[in-house]
C-alpha cells in the first residue's frame, strides 16, 4: 500500500485550541481524519507524527526512507532555524513537501525565510489546514 507521512512540528499540538485567528479551528487530530479520508479513497495509508522536539523529527524523517511515497511536513517554527532537518531532508530519497497554515510571507519578516524549502519537492502556505490536502493531492497526482 501507497503511503504519506505527515509531521508537524513544534507547538502544533496547540492547533485548533489558541490563535483561531492565524491557525483556524481545526485541531490536528481533525486535520489527520480528514487527510486520512481523502487518502483512503484512493488506497492509500497515512502515518502521523506530532513533535515539539527537532531530533524527534529529524529521526522520522530517517526511518521515512524506503516507507513512504512523501512526506506532508509542517516544520513550524524550525523552518526558519534547522539547519539539521534541512540535512535530514537532503538525506533522503523521499519527496517533502513543506506545509504552512498561515501565510508566512505576510507576517513578521523572519517568516519569509525558509532554510527547507530549497531541499524540498514544494512549498504551499497560507491556505490554512486545507494546505495539507492540497499537498496530499499533489503527491496523489504525482504517482498516477
Ligand atoms: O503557518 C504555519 O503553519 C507555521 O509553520 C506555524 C508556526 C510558525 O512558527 C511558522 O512561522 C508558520 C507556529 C506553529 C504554532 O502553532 C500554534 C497553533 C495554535 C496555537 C498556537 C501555536
Amino acid at each position: 500500500m501507497k503511503r504519506l507521512l505527515m509531521l508537524n512540528g513544534p507547538n502544533l499540538n496547540l492547533l485548533g485550541k489558541r490563535e483561531p485567528t492565524i491557525y483556524g479551528n481545526s485541531g490536528l487530530e481533525e486535520v489527520e481524519t480528514e487527510l486520512r479520508e481523502l487518502l483512503d479513497v484512493h488506497g492509500w495509508g497515512l502515518s502521523c507524527f506530532q513533535s515539539n522536539h527537532e531530533g524527534e523529527l529529524i529521526d522520522h524523517i530517517h526511518k521515512a526512507e524506503g516507507q513512504f511515497e512523501g512526506i506532508i511536513f509542517n516544520p513550524a517554527a524550525y523552518t526558519h532555524t534547522s539547519v539539521a532537518l534541512r540535512d535530514a531532508i537532503s538525506a533522503i530519497s523521499v519527496p517533502v513537501i513543506e506545509v504552512h497554515i498561515s501565510n508566512v510571507h505576510n507576517r513578521e519578516p523572519f517568516r519569509r525565510e525558509s532554510l527547507l524549502a530549497p531541499v524540498c519537492w514544494g512549498q504551499i502556505a497560507g491556505l490554512g489546514t486545507i494546505g495539507y490536502k492540497v499537498a496530499a493531492q499533489a503527491f496523489l497526482e504525482a504517482e498516477k
